[in-house]
């Protein structure tokens, strides 16, 4: 078990999902929570990997950094998504289990699935179908990640768990509005359009898509619990249980964020895949449940895009 003194890596501790486990680590009361910033430490280049696991030595890593984006940062970058996301996970996952990690958990994505897989998505639809090809590159890579930690489990029997995240939002979320998620795309352009007292608000695609948003402060939660509580090769999802459509949430955040004019849809912008809800039977059996209704982390977030944000996305 992870003690309160382990030397815990949180890679990637810069992003919306690294941030929140630091977060919820630290307020935990784990004390070594081990991390380097991108500057000095290019995940991606084996050499600069393999001597700082051989000066640091975690017992525990979390492995949440990763080149992410929304759906137009996908289509546009397909290298990056591809070839940074393999290098990255391949080097941590290699260097983990060559100086003798105990544990690591790997996070994967809902876009792993088919795009057309039964809802909700049970974890054992993987590879039963073609994927989505708006995010094909990064659903490639993290398909490979989970693969190689499964076998390292198969063949060494090293224990590393997969934990597969819905959409993510929240505190340190990305608010570029070519490259961001829809939720925080989302909030920066409701709330711009009511400062500059603007008749409209464009969403992209036809607003029909569904999906699942999970804060992550909650996601933070499960991984700690996922590493005390979990160690099979079988992926695990992480989720709410329930979705709502891209038009619903676009009403939502225009009242949250109070806006009065209208609201478009842009149709020659990608839908990407028609629904992706996923079937959290598993975790809810290890005993583990998200507790942040949508509106609320909404609400947060946005208190933090106001406070914090603007001006950085
Ligand atoms: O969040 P998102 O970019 O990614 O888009 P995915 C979700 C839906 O929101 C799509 C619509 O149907 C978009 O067309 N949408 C509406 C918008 N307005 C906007 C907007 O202003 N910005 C954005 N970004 N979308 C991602 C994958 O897919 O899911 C990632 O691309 C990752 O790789 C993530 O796996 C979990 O949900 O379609």
């Amino acid at each position: 078990m992870m003690q309160r003194h382990s030397r815990i890596y949180i890679a990637g501790h810069r992003g919306l999902v690294g941030a929140a486990l630091y977060r919820y680590l630290s307020q935990q009361g784990y004390t070594c929570l081990l991390t380097t910033p991108r500057a000095e430490l290019d995940l991606r280049w084996e050499p600069a990997v393999r001597d700082w696991f051989d000066q640091h030595q975690p017992e525990y890593v979390f492995l949440a950094a990763a080149k992410v984006g929304g759906i137009l940062a996908n289509a546009t970058y397909p290298v990056d998504f591809l070839q940074d996301n393999l290098q990255i996970q391949t080097n941590i996952i290699y260097h983990s289990y060559r100086t003798g990690v105990k544990k690591l958990l790997f996070l994967g994505s809902s876009c792993i699935y088919p795009k057309f897989a039964p809802q909700p998505i049970k974890e054992e639809y993987l590879l039963t179908g073609a994927l989505e090809p708006t995010n094909e590159w990064y659903a490639i890579a993290k398909i490979s990640g989970i693969k190689l930690c499964q076998a390292y489990r198969q063949q060494y029997g090293w224990s590393a768990i997969c934990a597969m995240p819905t959409n993510l939002y929240g505190i340190g979320d990305h608010f570029d509005l070519k490259t961001s998620h829809v939720l925080p795309a989302l909030l920066r352009k409701f709330h711009e359009a009511k400062i500059r007292q603007e008749p409209s608000v464009t969403v992209w695609g036809t607003g029909t898509p569904r999906r699942e948003f999970l804060y992550v402060d909650d996601l933070a939660d499960a991984c700690v619990f996922l590493m005390q509580h979990y160690d099979a090769a079988e992926i695990i999802n992480v989720g709410t249980g329930t979705d709502l459509s891209i038009g619903e949430l676009a009403h939502l955040i225009q009242k949250i964020t109070e806006y009065a004019g209208e609201i478009i849809y842009d149709s020659s912008k990608p839908d990407g895949t028609p629904r992706k809800l996923l079937d959290v039977s598993r975790l809810h059996g290890l005993g583990w449940q998200a507790r942040t209704p949508l509106a609320l982390g909404i609400q947060k977030t946005y208190e933090w895009y106001v406070t914090y944000a603007q001006g950085n996305p």
